[in-house]
């Protein structure tokens, strides 16, 4: 469906369902006077607008919002043109590509996959390890052995225009990815709140670029690049995984707005508390980025990074549309 016919659709429908959810609910009266319409889905990036049409596609045919971001990270996994999830990811300094990601639903599961080589839609696998085993993470050849038998297809993740830059990569820095670790701050993470108030994220990456083969970056942490509390609302990250890691930041933000903050000031609370740890190395490199997005359980949206540049899409009322995050470091 072409993007203009997208948003006329998604205006229509979204009526239908936002008259739904309050005769059956009431959920809206006391946080905005009832006038927000379900679903609410937001992601990061701009490929975040293809994530959000995906996700809303299966909330308009009847899905819940588990199904919703599955689907979403899908579209961007499959999408050799980005260059930082799924097939078409750069690789490792081993020429590897290793993908991590992470799902959690309103109902607390939650299921996550680590360095996991030659499936192309680890946000599924991460799924299956939720709904088919006793585990919350696998990683490495364990999270492969699981995801083959579980009917997951291998294949060759390596697109030729990830191969060319590694290769360029490699002989402008000898193979040195801490001289020359490349930012490659495109996660997708996208929260979606269905119109039965059920809210579920996911998260998907092929993390940083050039990083040491083994390396697990934030992402499938949950509690730091994932975190969803069905009574509260959901975060998800992008950015530097090891800056989230050492302060599990989107769990920071759903426990600020479990205490009350709106999304927006629970993104900007988790923020200060990352710049205030990484101060000095954020005034040295000036590519040292991190973001958070997040929703809560009445369709409100926030969204904070350190520094310029993080987008995220937004499908409320019926319209998805890109925004320019706040950022909180000036200096
Ligand atoms: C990571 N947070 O692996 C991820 C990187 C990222 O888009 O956001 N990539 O550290």
């Amino acid at each position: 469906m072409r993007r203009r016919e997208f948003i006329k659709r998604a205006a229509v429908i979204g009526i239908g369902a936002y008259g739904a959810t309050r005769a059956k609910l009431n959920i809206n009266a006391k946080s905005d006077g009832g006038k927000t319409m379900f679903p609410v889905i937001i992601s990061t990036w701009n490929h975040g607008l293809e994530a959000n049409e995906a996700a809303y596609q299966i909330l308009s045919s009847g899905g819940t919002s588990l199904d919703a971001v599955e689907r979403g990270a899908n579209v961007v996994e499959d999408d050799p043109s980005v260059s930082s999830v799924g097939y078409g990811g750069l690789p490792d300094e081993k020429m590897d590509v290793t993908l991590d990601a992470a799902i959690m639903d309103w109902r607390g599961n939650a299921g996550a996959v680590g360095c996991l080589e030659r499936i192309k839609n680890p946000i599924s696998v991460a799924r299956k390890v939720m709904e088919n085993s006793k585990h919350v993470m696998l990683v490495g050849n364990g999270a492969y052995e699981f995801a083959v038998a579980q009917g997951f297809k291998p294949m060759d993740l390596l697109t030729d225009n990830a191969r060319k830059q590694w290769l360029k990569w490699k002989e402008s820095s000898g193979g040195n990815w801490i001289k020359e670790i490349q930012e490659n701050h495109d996660t997708v993470g996208i929260i979606a709140l269905d119109s039965k108030r059920r809210i579920s994220g996911g998260v998907s990456t092929s993390g940083l670029a050039w990083k040491i083969h083994g390396r697990v970056g934030d992402s499938p942490i949950i509690g730091a690049g994932l975190y969803v509390d069905g009574e509260v609302g959901g975060a998800a990250s992008t950015g530097v995984g090891e800056a989230n890691m050492r302060i599990v930041g989107s769990h920071i933000v759903v426990e600020a707005m479990r205490n009350g903050k709106s999304p927006q000031e629970a993104c900007e609370e988790a923020i200060q508390r990352a710049i205030k740890m990484h101060l000095r190395v954020i005034k040295k490199d000036s590519s040292f980025q991190l973001a958070y997005i997040a929703l809560n359980l009445n369709g409100e949206v926030g969204a904070a990074a350190i520094r310029p540049g993080f987008q995220y899409a937004v499908y409320k009322d019926g319209v998805n549309k890109l925004i320019n995050s706040k950022f909180l470091y000036t200096g």
